[in-house]
């Protein structure tokens, strides 16, 4: 979750992505990594590792008939007739081709994001060194965007971050963020008489439905209008009939903000986060006569409940009975995901203890089960913590749960893996492993 502070904009100009065959190598001796064709030097603070690398240039949201891509249509052909231009055109651009390699002033700073905030952590995302990472949402491009004149954008693309396992979430996903920011004139512009009305108080205070310096019906208009787009929006996806409901949040470049869910499975599924725009953020750009809200989606998400994918992973599958299953002339037919076949999961268990400096933290077990059995896993699950009566060391244990998408595992190689998974990570995590089954 992301909370609250400015600190300084980095104005960058925005490189696009270059698909390259070959996107990384390591060259250990000089210290230094190749991503999309471009050198970076790497420190202490280099996490990013081989799998995710691995993801890098895939560029999914873009690839003719993914299930991705046919949401991604969607969600443009949407927007487009949702916010007609003036002279004809979409209001909306479209930035699908931004190098996900950004610094931390465009993915925090730029985004009112404090300096000791939880978000920044190596333990939450993958960082090619100190001040360079791979985007952990496609907000780091929004100052920038604004900073060159544009006032109604969607920003498309892959982003990164350390996290759980389970069937909604995976270290790279997809995420498509918008912008869009209104002059007063164009807010009001149905009202009969607009004198009086104003965007911007000087003397205001903060409270829980506004920022100090928006005027209150300024707020509500954005507000009236972001929910509307939005629920609008899940149900052209989704149907008329969907449930969603709104749930109110926090992020640091947003006041207020608000969370919306869609029924999923019996459950609350959460799909985008939204808001008001921090005035602040409009004005480091020069965006100073206008008022913005802005929202971020996560694709896998619309599309696992849409096409009833059942597991993230699947998105990355190459398996063309996966991939022929989305090939359709037209972007809205009704597809339903007939899944293969499935394949039986083979659970094994790892406890250890824990150091007593601290200095564990579960993202670092997560990626590295990942990096060993790769998308052989299929959930890591927490199932125990114990603390010592005498000694006060804690314990964890997980249960690995590996299924592969496309075959039957046997027990044999699955603990062959398990006995590397425990192996590695008594050696690489400073922690003491106890049972492995
Ligand atoms: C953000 O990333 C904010 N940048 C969104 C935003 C933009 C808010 C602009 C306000 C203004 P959050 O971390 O909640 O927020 O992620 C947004 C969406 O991405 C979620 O609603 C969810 O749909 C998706 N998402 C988040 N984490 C994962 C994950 N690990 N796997 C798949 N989808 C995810
Ligand atoms: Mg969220």
């Amino acid at each position: 979750m992301w909370c609250t502070r400015y600190a300084h904009f980095c104005k960058e100009t925005l490189r696009t992505c270059r698909t390259a065959s070959s996107v990384a190598n390591v060259n250990k001796n000089i210290n230094e990594l190749v991503l999309l064709g471009q050198k970076y030097v790497t420190d202490d603070w280099t996490n990013i590792t081989p799998n995710v690398i691995s993801k890098l240039g895939r560029n999914l949201h873009v690839k003719q008939y993914h299930p991705l891509w046919l949401l991604r249509q969607r969600i443009v052909d949407y927007f487009y007739k949702q916010f007609p231009g003036k002279s004809g055109t979409p209001a909306f651009s479209i930035h699908d081709n931004i190098c996900p390699v950004v610094t931390t002033s465009q993915n925090f700073d730029s985004l009112l994001v404090p300096k000791d905030h939880p978000s920044r952590r190596k333990s939450d995302c993958y960082f090619v060194n100190q001040d360079t990472l791979l985007r952990a949402h496609a907000t780091a491009h929004q100052a920038e965007l604004i900073s060159m004149g544009l006032n109604n954008f969607l920003v498309i693309g892959d982003v990164y971050r350390r996290d759980e396992v389970d069937s909604t979430h995976y270290p790279v996903f997809h995420q498509v963020d918008a912008v869009r920011l209104c002059t007063l004139q164009e807010i009001f512009h149905d009202v009969n008489d607009p004198a009086g009305l104003k965007l911007f108080e000087h003397s205001g205070t903060e409270t829980a439905d506004k920022q100090g310096c928006h005027t209150l019906e300024a707020v509500k208009m954005m507000e009236q209008e972001l929910k509307s787009t939005l629920i609008g929006l899940a149900q052209t996806v989704f149907g008329k009939d969907v449930q969603c409901r709104w749930v109110d949040q926090y992020f640091p470049f947003t006041h207020p903000s608000w969370e919306l869910e869609i029924l999923f499975n019996d459950k609350w599924l959460e799909i985008v986060g939204c808001g008001v725009m921090r005035q602040e953020i409009l004005q480091k750009s020069g965006a100073v006569d206008r008022i913005g809200w802005a929202f971020g989606l996560g694709l896998e998400r619309l599309a696992m409940r849409l096409y009833s994918i059942p597991n993230i992973r699947l998105f990355w599958s190459e398996d063309i009975s996966f991939l022929n299953q989305f090939k359709v002339d037209d972007h809205n037919a009704h597809i339903q995901y007939k899944p293969i076949s499935i394949y039986p999961p083979c659970t094994n268990d790892i406890s250890f203890w824990l150091p007593e400096d601290g200095s564990y933290f579960p993202n670092d077990f997560y990626d590295l089960v990942r990096e060993i059995g790769g998308d052989m896993v299929d959930q890591i699950i927490l199932k125990d913590e114990y603390v010592h009566p005498q000694t006060k060391r804690m314990s964890h244990c997980y249960s690995i749960v590996y299924r592969h998408m496309e075959r039957t595992l046997t027990q044999r190689e699955v603990g062959e893996v398990h006995r590397k998974v425990a192996r590695v990570t008594d050696a690489k995590l400073n922690v003491t492993v106890r049972i492995q089954k």
